[in-house]
């Protein structure tokens, strides 16, 4: 093997290596920079009730918008750069039975990749219902910093530990405080 291939090699090597850092660096794309931020689902399930097995495994989007409109089961559909603020006055266009309770989000002040919780119920909180997610997805476990609630669900705790154990705040919050990044469980109600 001559040397210059031998240097080629090594350079490919070197190069693969670094790719790979950066793929796992960067493999949840979370906390990603303005613009590329990943937005995710998943359904919250009534206290009380079994939740499955296996805790589903989020659905991720490139916008908020794709986000919301899966949430949805496509009953809302926001503009492409649509964010917190337009979902507030958004209209339901067609039938669905999925309906937003809360949304975390990566960074402060309701910033950053974005994680929407839906349930099955059109009254959402205002039932007197309950939900929970007993384990916040690896991805978003200790990364949650600002939440938003919806459906009538005026309480959103985020619990340090799983299974709502351990310290608690209970947010609808630009800010999180010591509990800031500290989130790995979470509960809703009235
Ligand atoms: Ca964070």
């Amino acid at each position: 093997m001559s040397l210059r291939l031998r240097l080629g090699l090594a350079a490919s090597l070197v190069l693969a290596l670094a790719l790979a850092a950066n793929v796992t660096a960067n493999a949840s794309g979370l906390s990603a920079p303005r613009g590329q931020e990943r937005h995710c689902i998943a359904q919250a399930f009534k206290v009380g009730t079994p939740a499955p097995a296996a805790a589903a495994e989020p659905r991720c989007f490139p916008t908020f918008a794709k986000a919301i409109e899966a949430a949805t089961g496509g009953a809302i559909q926001l503009a492409p750069n649509a964010g917190t603020q337009e979902l507030r006055t958004a209209q339901r266009i067609r039938p669905s039975a999925q309906y937003v309770i809360g949304i975390d989000y990566w960074d402060a002040n309701f910033t950053g990749s974005t994680f929407t919780w839906w349930v099955d119920n059109p009254n959402g909180c205002a039932d007197g219902s309950r939900y929970w997610n007993n384990v916040i997805p690896p991805d978003w476990q200790n990364n949650i910093s600002s939440a938003s609630t919806w459906q009538g669900c005026n309480h959103f705790v985020h619990y340090e530990g799983i299974y709502l154990g351990g310290s608690a705040i209970d947010c609808t919050c630009a800010t999180m405080g010591v509990m800031n990044d500290k989130s790995n469980s979470e509960e809703w109600y009235q």
